[in-house]
């Protein structure tokens, strides 16, 4: 089936995993409409044309089943064949070799080497530095001089590769796993005016302009003001996670926002502890 015809499903009526999936569907992908990580299993399961049904969680509210799927309580989780697969990256690699076609890693284990050292990249040093500049909201001249540098790196990786794509002559799993960020970079400039210079990053500009192009990321896109005023409550403590539900396009601040004081790493530090947790 081509992508395009897959029927998808989003919904935020909160389907347990031993729900039945709808007729035709083949998994679920527990998700959050704003994640990053959920969107890079949305982005494998369409470029594959597997038909699957999104659960959207409220974050601020787990049930606690939902721990049992994932311990972290974190989305993405990709519910299939009576498993539980968390972990963005490992969820995606599941896809990948339970759904063999189309193949979105290269057979050469060397070139599929240097995919896992590109994503490896962004995953280790370009995420973190992301959300450490998101978190301190204007242009931080130190958190901007991390992330240049990080993403610098990629640069480097597509001068030496000298192809269109991380993955090669088309988007691939690389291209797949460090996709959402680059989406989100007109919010990150929204709200710390940072973004990518010519002079410095021309092919992964010419990248983000071929992905663009692509159905699949067209498909998976989130709307870039809802991912603006998202992240503007994220930085500060407590989200909306219900954001984009039904048409709904503001995230409620009414909640009093914590700037959460420890050095941030990863989302965690953007994040309460107590909306991480079971609740007994
Ligand atoms: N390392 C995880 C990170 C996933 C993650 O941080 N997801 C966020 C949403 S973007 C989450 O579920 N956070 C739980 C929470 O904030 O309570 C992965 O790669 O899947």
């Amino acid at each position: 089936m081509a992508s395009s015809d897959v029927p998808s499903q989003s919904s935020d009526e909160l389907r347990k995993p031993d729900d039945p999936l709808l007729p035709g569907q083949v998994l679920r992908i527990y998700s959050m409409r704003m994640c990053p990580y959920a969107q890079r299993t949305r982005l494998i399961a369409r470029a594959k044309g597997v038909s699957h049904d999104i659960v959207n969680l409220d974050l601020n509210n787990k049930p606690d089943w939902f721990f049992d799927l994932n311990p972290y309580g974190e989305v993405p989780v990709v519910i299939h064949n009576g498993g539980h697969v968390y972990e963005s990256l490992i969820a995606a690699e599941y896809l990948e070799e339970a759904f063999p076609e189309p193949k979105l890693f290269s057979d050469d284990p060397l070139i599929k080497a240097y995919e896992r050292i590109y994503y490896n990249h962004w995953t280790k040093k370009g995420i973190p530095a992301f959300y450490s500049l998101l978190k301190a909201g204007y242009p931080d001249p130190e958190q901007t001089q991390r992330l240049n540098q990080h993403i610098s790196a990629l640069e480097g990786f597509m001068t030496t590769l000298d192809k269109p794509y991380f993955h090669g002559a088309a988007p691939g799993f690389s291209d797949y796993m460090i996709w959402p960020w680059f989406e989100r970079l007109p919010m990150l400039k929204d709200i710390t005016e940072f973004s990518l210079s010519s002079k410095d990053c021309p092919r992964l500009l010419a990248w983000i302009d071929r992905m663009w192009k692509d159905p699949v990321v067209q498909h998976c896109k989130i709307d870039p003001e809802l991912l603006t005023k998202h992240y503007t409550i994220y930085r500060k403590g407590r989200p909306d996670f219900t954001i984009g539900a039904d048409g709904k396009a503001t995230g409620s601040d009414s909640q009093e926002s914590v700037v959460v004081p420890e050095a941030l790493e990863n989302l965690d530090g953007l994040r309460e502890a107590h909306t991480r947790d079971r609740r007994n």
